[in-house]
């Protein structure tokens, strides 16, 4: 597969409302798209940063910046055999996983165009539909977010995540628990808590959650070791998980009991298959977790979660709770018993709506294989 040319393009997206995590509140959305024509073929990836380093260290200027001025002008060009080869040839750039993934899936759509068939498939996945949770922002009040729970649930979700920091936890956990006493619930606090909240954390426990994700520091794994063994909920690794290393010390540790798993955070396709090869070894549950993606990583999110290991729903939901219109069609919808059924066409499986893409591009750039010449 020739690397012919390689464009990026930032696009803006306005969430139909804000999401409110622990570490502040989301609304506009900068999506870098990645778009990749090998042997005549058109990957799409998606830059899964948010706008500033508060989830990981990544932005989307980063990534702008590390894949117009490293990864870009060392593909181009590039004859690769396929899609695995990618991790190897970046491996010289240090960190960046969100910047080389949104490379590296593209040209893992493009080669699956190429063979027919769909990426899910290429992945060895063999799940022809995926199990959906949603992952519900940081209310107001307890009884805002129990309404919210309520229209999920009516949608019909299998699982709801509550983001949750301190002052806005227990209460809240309490009222949706109160209300839905045997739905799957979990929390997520994108490392809002340090281990001398332990005692608050163990009064999770009462609420039969499914997992807390990610309650402590965004790169330490021992100090979540050291949490699972004094509460009895299960730890979700989220942040801390960068790559198959990380996933086997902290299974090791006994830092976690469930890991979530997101193409950007690990660095695309290759690590995250590496890294649920490792959870599916030691029969530790992975799911697919989610950056506010435009369909564009939505759809490389569902190919992945059709891999055996997916064993929980994934914060991967329909389209239309986050946007007026997205960027692929047809967009991803829900079934009535919340799942989404995977596409069967070659790739990704939605076409990209590049009409809507140019409307809301801010900027691009583009980088071309010399073409050879004859000899002289
Ligand atoms: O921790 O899972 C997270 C969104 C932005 C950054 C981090 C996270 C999230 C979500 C949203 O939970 C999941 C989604 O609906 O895409
Ligand atoms: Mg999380």
């Amino acid at each position: 597969m020739k690397i012919e040319s390689i464009t990026l393009r930032e696009i803006r997206m306005r969430l139909k409302a804000p999401f409110e995590t622990s570490f502040g509140v989301t609304q506009d959305r900068r999506i870098v798209l990645v778009e990749v024509i090998a042997d005549g073929v058109s990957g799409w990836g998606e830059v899964t940063t948010i706008e500033a380093p508060s989830y990981n260290s990544e932005t989307t200027d980063t990534a702008w910046h590390i894949i117009s001025d490293f990864i870009a002008p060392l593909l181009v060009g590039k004859d690769l055999p396929n899609g695995t080869d990618v991790p190897q040839l970046l491996a010289a750039i240090r960190g960046h996983q969100m910047a080389k993934a949104g490379i590296e899936n593209a040209i893992w759509d493009a080669e699956a165009q190429q063979k027919g068939i769909p990426l899910a498939t290429m992945l060895g996945g063999t799940a022809a539909e995926i199990a959906c949770g949603v992952s519900l922002g940081i209310r107001e009040s307890p009884l805002a977010l129990v309404k919210k729970v309520e229209e999920e649930l009516s949608s019909g979700y299998q699982r709801i995540k509550l983001k949750i920091k301190p002052g806005k936890d227990l209460d809240f956990v309490a009222a949706v628990r109160k209300q839905f006493p045997a739905i799957l619930l979990s929390v997520d606090a994108n490392s809002a808590y340090s281990l001398l909240d332990t005692d608050h954390l163990r009064r999770f426990d009462q609420f039969a959650l499914l997992m807390i994700e990610q309650p402590l520091e965004w790169d330490d794994i021992y100090s979540h070791a050291q949490l699972q063994a004094r509460i009895r909920t299960a730890i979700c690794l989220d942040e801390c998980i960068q790559n198959a290393g990380h996933a086997n010390a902290a299974i090791q540790l006994g830092a976690c009991r469930i890991i979530n798993i997101k193409l950007g955070r690990v660095g695309g396709h290759s690590a995250a298959r590496n890294v649920h090869d490792v959870c599916r070894k030691h029969s530790v549950p992975v799911w697919c977790g989610g950056m506010l993606e435009s369909g564009i990583g939505r759809a490389h999110n569902i190919a992945m979660s059709t891999l055996p290991g997916f064993a929980l729903p994934g914060d991967v939901s329909a389209s239309q709770r986050y946007w007026d219109q997205d960027i692929i069609e047809p967009e991803v919808e829900v079934t009535p018993h919340g799942t989404i059924r995977v596409p069967t066409a070659p790739g990704l499986g939605y076409s990209v709506n590049r009409d809507l893409i140019d409307r809301l591009k801010v900027r691009s750039r583009n980088w071309k294989a010399e073409i050879q010449v004859g000899a002289e």
